[in-house]
């Protein structure tokens, strides 16, 4: 079986987030062919809107975030549907874009893959604007993120969570 290195950014900012975050982790350990490799710290981050200016101050309760590496033998299709089905069971709704959610899984990294389809981009297309993917990210994978990426996003609020007891 030919295994890929993924990393997946986890985010939730609605109901119980921490525990959705940490039982997500696990989920991730228990996907077919799949090993959970690396958990980042928990963060809790304030909400960054989408679109391309990315700025700070939109509506909905601040989110905890972190990033989980993943050795899989699923395609990056396959995982992007195993994750959707996580997120589902979470109870994920989409009512509008960037609503609060009980669950976010993305694929930030799959091995070295560039992927352009309807469906999945890879890389995460804005994972450079956003601390709360860049800062967990450096923490479990330092060399995948340079200092001048951090610097980028330095102004936006992010706090590392002490582990849970
Ligand atoms: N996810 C978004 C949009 N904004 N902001 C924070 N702080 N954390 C997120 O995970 C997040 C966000 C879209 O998925
Ligand atoms: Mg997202
Ligand atoms: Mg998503």
């Amino acid at each position: 079986m030919t295994e890929v290195t993924a990393y997946i950014a986890i985010g939730a900012n609605l109901g119980q987030a921490q525990r959705s975050v940490q039982k997500a982790m696990l989920a991730l350990g228990q996907l077919p062919m799949t090993r959970l490799i690396r958990c980042s710290s928990l963060y809790r981050t304030a909400p960054i809107a989408s679109d391309p200016s990315g700025q700070a101050g939109v509506p909905g309760p601040d989110y905890i975030n972190a990033v989980a590496a993943i050795a899989t033998g699923l395609t990056a299709l396959e995982l992007l549907l195993h994750l959707q089905a996580l997120e589902l069971a979470a109870g994920r709704e989409r009512p509008f874009p960037d609503a609060p959610r009980t669950l976010d899984l993305d694929i930030l990294l799959y091995g070295n893959a560039r992927i352009d389809s309807a469906r999945l981009v890879i890389p995460h297309p804005r994972m450079d604007q956003r601390a709360f993917v860049l800062v967990p990210l450096a923490e479990i994978a330092p060399a995948l993120v340079s200092a001048a990426q951090l610097a980028a996003v330095a102004q936006q609020a992010i706090e590392k969570l002490p582990p849970a007891p």
